[in-house]
This record gives C-alpha cells, sequence and structure tokens, in this order.
C-alpha cells in the first residue's frame, strides 16, 4: 500500500476551502496533537494525515489504534466563527459526512451512534475526536480528528476490540485505496459545515444524523462518570442534543461531553 500524498488526494477534491493545503507525515503520537501545534499558522481547512500513530487518542484519554498504513488517521485545522458550547455540532457534521461519502463509495449498513462513532453492521468503523482552542467564550479554532478503520485485518485489533470493531476490508474483502476515500470525506463535509458556519444551518446534518442513528428508538444505558442509568432514546433535538425518557418517565436532553453510551439490547 503506497504512502499518502496531497497530490493523489487533491485529484479527488471538489471543495474550495478546506485541503488546498494537505500534510501527510509518515509518524505522529496524534494527528489531533500535531494540527494543534501547527493551528497557529495553518489557514483553516488545513489537513494533517499520519501513516501511524504512536498514541492516537480517542475521548476522555481513551485509546485509539492507529496501525501503519492501514487506516485513515487525518485531523482538520478549522475556524468556525462560533460560541464554544457549539462546537459539539462540528461532530455531528462530521458524522453526516462520514455517513455521505461512504454511501458515495458503495458502502452499506452504515450508521451514527451518537455522538461521534459511525458504524457498520453495529461494530465501530469509526470515531470522531473535535477538540478546540477557544479565547473566553469564542472559539479561536477546531481540530476535527478523524479516525476510520481501511484495511485492518482481525489481527490489527486487541483481542478486546475484536468483536466491536471493523474495517472496511473486513466488511468488504477488499483492499481500499484510501486517497479517494479521504477526498470523498471532505468533499461531504465541506457544503454541510459551509451551511453551517454562514447560515447557522445545522438542518441537512441533523436530517443525516436522524435518519441513519443507530440510537433513536434503542433503549440505552447512559454512563455519567460513576452514574449509569437506562433511558430510551426518543430524537435528537435542534442543536443536536440526544434527547431521551429515562426510567422514571423523566424527557431530558443530554449534550456531549461526559455521556458515554451503550445500546441496550
Ligand atoms: C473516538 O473516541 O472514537 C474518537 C477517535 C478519534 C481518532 C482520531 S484518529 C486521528 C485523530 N488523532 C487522534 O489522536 N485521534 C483522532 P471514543 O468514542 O472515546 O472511542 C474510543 C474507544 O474506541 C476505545 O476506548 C476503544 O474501545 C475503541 N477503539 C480504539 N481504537 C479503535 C479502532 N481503531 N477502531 C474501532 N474502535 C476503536
Amino acid at each position: 500500500m503506497s504512502n499518502l500524498n496531497q497530490k493523489d488526494i487533491q485529484k479527488h477534491l471538489t471543495t474550495s476551502i478546506l485541503g488546498r493545503k494537505i500534510i501527510c507525515l509518515d509518524m505522529v503520537n496524534s494527528t489531533n496533537s500535531e494540527a494543534k501545534s501547527r493551528a497557529p499558522e495553518a489557514v483553516e481547512g488545513t489537513i494533517i494525515l499520519s501513516e501511524e500513530q504512536t498514541a492516537g487518542r480517542g475521548r476522555h484519554g481513551r485509546q485509539w489504534i492507529s496501525p501503519k498504513g492501514k487506516g485513515i488517521w487525518m485531523s482538520l485545522i478549522l475556524r468556525p466563527r462560533i460560541n464554544a458550547q457549539k462546537v459539539p455540532q462540528i461532530t455531528q457534521i462530521a458524522a453526516a459526512a462520514l455517513f455521505l461519502a461512504l454511501n458515495q463509495m458503495g458502502i452499506k449498513k452504515v450508521e451514527i451512534k451518537w455522538p461521534n462513532d459511525i458504524l457498520v453492521n453495529g461494530r465501530k468503523l469509526s470515531g470522531i475526536l473535535t477538540e478546540m482552542q477557544s479565547k473566553g467564550n469564542a472559539v479561536d479554532h477546531v481540530i476535527l480528528g478523524i479516525g476510520l478503520n481501511v484495511n485492518m485485518n482481525r489481527q490489527d485489533f486487541p483481542e478486546d476490540l475484536q468483536q466491536q470493531a471493523t474495517s472496511l476490508y473486513l466488511e468488504t474483502g477488499k483492499v481500499w485505496g484510501r486517497s479517494q476515500l479521504i477526498a470523498e470525506i471532505i468533499n461531504a463535509f465541506e457544503p454541510l459545515y459551509m451551511q453551517y458556519v454562514k447560515a447557522g444551518d445545522l438542518s441537512s446534518t441533523l436530517n443525516i444524523c436522524k435518519e441513519e442513528s443507530a440510537v433513536i428508538g434503542a433503549r440505552v444505558l447512559l454512563h455519567n462518570q460513576n452514574l449509569e442509568q437506562e433511558a430510551e432514546v426518543l430524537d435528537l433535538g435542534p442543536e443536536g442534543e440526544l434527547i431521551v425518557r429515562t426510567a422514571d418517565g423523566t424527557i431530558t436532553s443530554i449534550v456531549t461531553g461526559e455521556v458515554s453510551l451503550r445500546v441496550l439490547h
């Protein structure tokens, strides 16, 4: 599998702002950390990719497995003029874009598990990690990290993930080139992102996140630090928040943050 390079990815790009500069590296600890340190000098839409991450991160300090050459480990540097509390909405835009891009590439059975997982056949194919730097309440920049398992075998995952995680190779039996896939993700993301930053319009994103949701209608276990409770997921609200009915009948909305959820069967 050949290494990623800017030219091969840009060949497939139809965007006007995102991906004008693409930095492809061999090894970093985390593309999000690399993007963060490069952000002060970077133009909006700069993309950092690495063949391998030695300390790939998920949320709350969790580990993200990122073996060499087998996936898409990338971070976008964005400068949306939004308030800090709106940043989780960028995760929803990315989830919708991942759904569209995978569909475009012919991958079926893709679902969005709020707030940041992409599942195929119920297994995790991709995860999103959105981080930000703000000045007061105003966002200075957002680092949008996307990890997507492309050509990983079962053995590339640690044992405890082998039943929960998947890759495009495992789902389709074929080895995938990464350049076009990266471009399709960016191509799908830009219009949804522009609608949002220019017009404050999240409706297309929300329609996709609702239609393709793995959790709406499901019973879930909400996990908030040491508190666990069962709930039924009713909908997504206008800000991308999760609307649930807890066991005592109370209807509440949950914004991303400390809450994790597990679907109960
Ligand atoms: C996520 O966190 O799903 C966000 C993952 C973001 C990774 C990208 S790669 C580029 C950029 N640079 C980074 O350092 N990170 C971003 P979370 O929802 O917390 O899920 C983490 C959990 O997913 C772990 O605790 C494992 O259970 C599982 N996991 C770890 N590696 C995985 C993989 N490669 N595929 C599927 N599941 C994985």
